[in-house]
């Protein structure tokens, strides 16, 4: 097939041949890519303009032992750790910017973010730590992605849904990549785990809902994994998806009282689901466990303020009174 290149393309690859610095080559390749016309016959030709734009950006980094810089860990924060994943300009950072207070970077050419970009999320009064990643593709993909995704409590598998693209053969593309580096996606944490592969929980999130032609959930995609519609322009769907994030990530909010004083209601202890009085106790201060008397419980299914043996095992929104000895 012809490529039939434009006469803004050509330009732009003129301007790439006379480019000086990395800086200039970087714009110059992205202009490359926005006008390159996107067809079969210049599949080869985009994908070697993504890996010289990845090239480049990677060269702009701060170097690290003379290796290109890599964030193998970011240190937990909140109640759990979510991960954004998804093809280039699958809306990742819109999203991330739409739930927190973070400031990535938006731009409608592939590989706008370079670096993994953290926010955190509210869902009521539970924080939740996002962490925006650049994105997977067959072409190139920083390694390190994959670390992240490894730690991760929870990947958000993010699909363009105004793409004409056949969007499950999209996803099964970045699971077997993601398999291939010994990380499952799953719909829970609970199902059959070999020790050599992590098993991450996922949910899809179809993105740009407010554009006319965007597409709604398919059987065959819901097959994959759950759905969930949203728009980062609009804010629609977001409100689902705060909710399902955090039921999916399986944690029981606790609160705190003092005898005789009303619950401390502002920041609530988070723990997994199945959680004990005990776990609690510990939770608040490991000293505790030792001097533990008693607990009184409020909420639970219990009666207001009766004693619970220290094996209970916790409700969210349950309010603990700890007396010790
Ligand atoms: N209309 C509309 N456009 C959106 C929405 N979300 C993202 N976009 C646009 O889609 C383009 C890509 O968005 P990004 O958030 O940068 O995508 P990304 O997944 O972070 O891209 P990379 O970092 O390159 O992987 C930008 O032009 C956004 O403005 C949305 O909800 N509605
Ligand atoms: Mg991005």
């Amino acid at each position: 097939m012809p490529a039939n290149l434009t006469p803004e393309f050509l330009k732009a690859r003129e301007q790439f041949h006379a480019a000086q610095t990395p800086q200039e080559k970087l714009i110059a390749l992205e202009e490359m890519l926005t006008t390159i016309p996107k067809h079969k016959g210049t599949d080869k030709m985009q994908a070697d303009i993504k890996r010289r734009i990845a090239k480049l950006r990677d060269s702009r980094l701060p170097k690290k032992h003379g290796k290109s810089a890599a964030f193998d860990h970011i240190a937990r924060e909140g109640a759990g750790q979510v991960v954004l994943i998804g093809s280039p300009n699958s809306g990742k950072s819109s999203l991330l910017a739409a739930l927190t207070n973070a400031h990535p970077e938006i731009a409608n050419y592939p590989y706008s973010t370079i670096i993994p970009v953290i926010g955190m999320m509210n869902f009521e009064d539970v924080p939740i730590q996002l962490i925006d990643l650049p994105p997977i593709t067959l072409e190139y993909t920083e390694p390190w992605v994959y670390n992240l995704i490894r730690q991760s409590d929870l990947a958000l598998f993010l699909l363009d849904g105004s793409a004409s693209e056949d969007l499950s053969s999209a996803v099964e593309e970045i699971l077997l990549l993601l398999e291939e580096r010994h990380i499952q996606l799953a719909k829970s944490a609970s199902e059959e785990e070999e020790t050599r592969v992590k098993v991450v929980p996922c949910r899809i999130v179809l993105t740009k809902g407010d554009l006319a032609d965007h597409r709604t959930a398919t059987e065959e995609l819901t097959l994959i994994f759950p759905v969930l519609s949203t728009s980062a322009t609009t804010g629609a769907g977001l409100d689902a998806l705060r909710q399902e994030v955090f039921t999916t990530l399986r944690i029981v909010r606790i609160y705190t009282k003092l005898p005789g004083k009303p619950p401390d209601l502002t920041e609530p202890y988070t723990l997994p689901v199945g959680s004990t009085v005990l776990d609690a106790v510990k939770a608040v201060h490991r000293e505790f466990v030792d001097k533990l008397k008693y607990v009184r419980i409020w909420g639970s299914g219990k009666f207001d303020g009766q004693q619970v043996p220290s094996d209970h095992e916790l409700q969210d929104k349950d309010i603990i009174e700890i007396h010790l000895s």
